[in-house]
């Protein structure tokens, strides 16, 4: 009786935990400026859209320059599934984007990508 009841349980807390490594967790769908292109001017700002709704607090991106220096401004605002951050300018070069996002399935991702600013 005990074995049987505590079987009861188990099983569906196994599935449930295969479901949920099963499901696609938030990836990044596109960015703008976009994934690896390449941008006349500097952008104002980097947008990233993402397969999931994200958790605002525990979500966060940073830019980095052509010489590594920090060029995102102030806090990234998250609405939905997409995140954005300002961003300064400093010239032509490659930018390199790092994400960390906590999505709405508690499922924490991260990654990274660049994009050329350049004639
Ligand atoms: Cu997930």
């Amino acid at each position: 009786m005990r074995i049987q009841s505590s079987t009861f349980f188990v099983i569906p807390l196994l599935l449930l935990l295969a479901s949920g490594e099963a499901g696609a967790h938030a990836t990044l769908d596109h960015a703008e400026p976009r994934v690896g292109n390449k941008v006349a001017s500097p952008p104002h700002e980097v947008t990233l859209t993402f397969t999931q709704k994200l958790e605002p607090a525990f979500s966060s991106v940073t830019v980095t320059g052509p010489s590594g220096q920090r060029v995102d401004v102030g806090k990234a605002r998250v609405s939905g599934n997409q995140m954005s951050v300002s961003v300064k300018g400093v010239g032509a070069g490659t930018y390199h984007v790092n994400w960390r996002v906590l999505s709405v399935d508690t499922h924490t991702t991260d990654g990274s990508f660049t994009f050329q600013v350049g004639p």
